[in-house]
């Protein structure tokens, strides 16, 4: 029986480098030549958006882009979702939208990490009127991605299930408090607005847990793969991994039987490369962790963003052992930063993001993040083709307070659909790779950060587009907003 992973999310850039498996690890160490080395404090911790978004909290800004603008694409719907904010990823599944709630660990502002609730479940029949119906609830936790699908095998066959990341952020990620609090919950959400819990599949000390995941299969078998950011980075004694059991930061989990999520696998580039990822880093926010994961449909290819890693491509057809493909690895002069990509199985192609929050700067490239188009078709030779940037992130005048960075692109079709932060909603006709043209988008009014209490002041009052998915059944796209919740889109032009 095929397995139908079209409703699941693909989320997810020129003359960049890219190298086998012995080049790209000198290409490596090239890079670590200029890498900085990191040194240990709180905001180590933190990823960089994470650091982006601890800044900004402590910046006074003036000025913005407030109003909002669209191109042939108009608001149907929008669930401010009780003005709750720390929205993030989104997801469609049966007419129904599913939120997370995002949330780091800071010593001083503790209400950084959200104490009340978890991944908002929204019924979006009525597009126009959309109801919150369940919360997937996690207190101290940052549960920011979420995957919907329906179970084709397995004990619970034909049940709709909710994959759920899970980063503690209660407190520090080493305290015996975050013990059973780190990696996935599984939920049944068959009746979406009566979800019940399965499962959780702990990641263990002594990381925070997963941060993006997806689903995918091979057969008759579910798996869940999810990105352990630093798993392989040394505390400060230099010695001790931050996963105990010397694990990889990308993990492969069966989930075929959703009450006993069972691990597979896991790949790192210090474990499975030889690579040191405390040293290795460039540009903006000069960092080595696995970030994206994004497998093909088939199964056997896995597409992991590794920030300054670069994007890699493993074969996984032997789930059990992932196998470097290739390494696509950054210039030594560029900003590096590879969060996310979102595979074309027919075209074999790669969306890829790169979360490059430097605008401008001593020693980092003009700009702010862009989508890379790599030509995957021999996934052992990645190679970009195109590239696609927005006005505002070529960083050359100045739109006022914002991130004008992209986040995580989802192709379909020819078309991809970005969630772009500050530039909201943005749609690439990509039918030719080398020349993707926008041809529609939809930036929503800036929101007051509604957060209360006032102290989780640390969103700025603009724009935040976090994710951005298609529902399959009715064209309709949803955009999560980080201040003002769910916007449902309807394009225009088609
Ligand atoms: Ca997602
Ligand atoms: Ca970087
Ligand atoms: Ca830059």
């Amino acid at each position: 029986m095929m397995r139908d992973w079209t409703n699941r999310p693909k989320r997810s850039g020129r003359g960049a480098m890219r190298a086998v498996l012995g080049t790209g690890m000198l290409a490596f160490a090239a890079v670590a030549l200029t890498a900085v080395t990191m040194a240990a404090s709180p905001d180590d911790d933190l990823l960089p958006s994470e650091q982006q978004r601890l800044k900004e909290a402590q910046t006074t800004y003036n000025g913005g882009t407030k109003s909002g603008s669209a191109l042939n694409m108009v608001a149907v719907g929008q669930a401010s979702l009780e003005d709750r904010g720390f929205n993030a990823d989104v997801f469609a599944h049966k007419g129904f939208a599913y939120v997370g709630r995002w949330g780091f660990f800071d010593p001083s502002h503790p209400a950084f990490c959200p104490s009340d609730g978890g991944i908002a479940v929204i019924d979006v029949r009525n597009s126009a009127n959309p109801a919150q119906v369940a919360d997937l609830r996690n207190e101290g936790a940052s549960v920011e991605d979420v995957a919907v699908y329906t179970a084709n095998s397995g004990p619970l066959a034909g049940h709709d299930i909710a994959a759920v990341g899970v980063q503690y952020c209660a407190a520090f990620r080493t305290s015996p408090s975050a013990d059973g609090h780190r990696g996935l919950d599984l939920w049944d959400v068959t009746n979406p607005g009566d979800p019940v819990w399965l499962s959780h599949f702990d990641t263990g000390c002594c990381t925070r847990g997963f941060h993006e995941l997806e689903i995918g299969g091979q057969g008759t078998r579910t798996y869940v793969f999810a990105s352990l950011p630093f798993a392989e980075r040394h505390e400060s004694d230099g010695v001790t991994l931050r996963d105990r059991q010397g694990r990889g930061e990308v993990w492969i989990v069966d989930v075929t039987d959703p009450r006993q999520p069972v691990l597979v696998s896991t790949f790192g580039v210090r474990k499975d490369l030889g690579l040191d990822p405390d040293r290795i880093g460039q540009g903006c926010f000069p960092s080595t962790f696995g970030h994206g994961v994004d497998p093909s449909e088939d199964g056997k290819l896995l597409f992991v963003s590794y920030f300054d890693g670069g994007f890699i491509s493993l074969d996984i057809s032997n789930p059990r052992n992932p196998r470097l493909l290739d390494q696509f690895v950054y210039a030594v002069n560029e900003d590096g930063d590879a969060h996310s990509t979102s595979y074309d199985d027919v075209r074999k192609l790669l969306f890829a993001a790169d979360e490059d929050f430097c605008k401008t700067g001593p020693g980092i490239v003009p700009g702010w993040g862009y989508l890379r188009i790599i030509d995957a078709s021999n996934p052992r030779n990645l190679v970009q083709i195109g590239a696609f940037k927005t006005p505002h992130s070529l960083g050359l005048s100045d739109p006022g307070a914002g991130d004008y960075v992209i986040h995580n692109p989802l192709v379909v079709g020819t078309d991809v659909y970005i969630s772009w932060y500050t530039d909201g909603v943005r749609v690439v006709d990509a039918s030719n790779p080398t020349a993707p043209v926008e041809v529609a988008n939809f930036v929503p009014p800036a929101g007051k950060q509604p957060i209360k209490p006032s102290q989780r002041n640390v969103l700025t009052n603009t724009t935040q587009i976090w994710g951005v998915v298609v529902d399959p059944e009715t064209g309709l796209v949803y955009g999560s907003d980080m201040n003002t919740g769910l916007w449902i889109l309807r394009r225009t032009d088609r």
